[in-house]
């Protein structure tokens, strides 16, 4: 068997394949970032099939929660650094932007962030820009991360960056962006201090902007 049957299988939802290949894989000692770049393929080719009506929202959905469970079975594998079971890194707030309700990849980067040592609090999805700015104020963050799967939802990335700046936060805490049409040149253009390609990226890009 080879990543590529697993690609096969999550495009087509198929959860038993999915999720035994998954724990075979892990087991034969293949890199968990392999396993999950594989999955994550899956997913593009059913959203194109999504995108040429061949697929449709209920698959999307159930791809979403096998997506979830092949996570679970692949935690154990993460290498985790020494610092996780004391949280010592700081406290990173992530959210979905309001309007966006695909959580997937988002979870994936607080998986990594939990792991890496960062306490991590989930605000989950379509959060509205208001509630951020007040959980800024509230938790005193190091790092706000935002996630956002549409084109259409980016442009509250956008406008959260400008309520930061009114709210007199901006110096207060840093600023992430990611999601699949998110691009490095966006988080420039709107003024983020950085974007995460994938889970592992922004963590490293966390670990690198509060080094
Ligand atoms: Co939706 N969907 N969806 N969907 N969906 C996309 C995004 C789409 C590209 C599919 C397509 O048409 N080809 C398309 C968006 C088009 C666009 O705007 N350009 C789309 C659409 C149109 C829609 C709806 C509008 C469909 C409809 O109702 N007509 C609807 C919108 C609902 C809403 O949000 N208001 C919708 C709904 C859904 C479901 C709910 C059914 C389901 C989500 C389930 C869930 O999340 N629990 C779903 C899914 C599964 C997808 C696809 C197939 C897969 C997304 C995914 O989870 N990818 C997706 C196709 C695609 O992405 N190509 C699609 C895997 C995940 C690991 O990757 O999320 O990119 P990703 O995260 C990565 C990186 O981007 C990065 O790291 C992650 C891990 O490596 N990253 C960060 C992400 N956030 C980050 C934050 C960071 C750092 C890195 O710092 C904070």
């Amino acid at each position: 068997m080879e990543l590529r049957d697993l690609t096969k299988a999550m495009s087509e939802c198929n959860q038993e394949d999915t999720l035994k290949l998954v724990s075979g894989f892990a087991g034969q000692g293949i890199q968990v970032n392999a396993i999950l770049d594989s999955l994550t393929l899956g997913l593009k080719l059913l959203g194109e099939k999504f995108s040429a009506g061949e697929a449709f929202i209920p698959e999307l959905v159930f791809a979403g929660e096998i997506f979830n469970e092949a996570t679970k079975i692949l935690d154990p594998y993460i290498p985790k650094g020494q610092e996780s079971q004391v949280r010592k890194k700081g406290k990173v707030v992530i959210a979905t932007v309001k309007g966006d309700l695909h959580d997937i990849g988002k979870n994936l980067v607080g998986t990594f962030l939990s792991l890496g040592g960062y306490e991590v609090i989930d605000l989950g999805v379509d959060v509205p820009n208001e509630k951020l700015i007040d959980v800024v104020r509230k938790e005193k963050p190091k790092v706000i991360g935002l996630s956002s799967l549409l084109t259409t939802t980016m442009l509250g990335q956008r406008q959260f960056m400008a309520m930061l700046k009114e709210s007199g936060l901006r110096e207060h805490v840093k600023v992430i962006v990611g999601g699949a049409p998110v691009t490095p040149a966006w988080a420039e253009e709107i003024g983020a201090d950085a974007y995460g390609a994938d889970a592992v990226d922004g963590k490293n890009k966390i670990d690198a902007m509060l080094r």
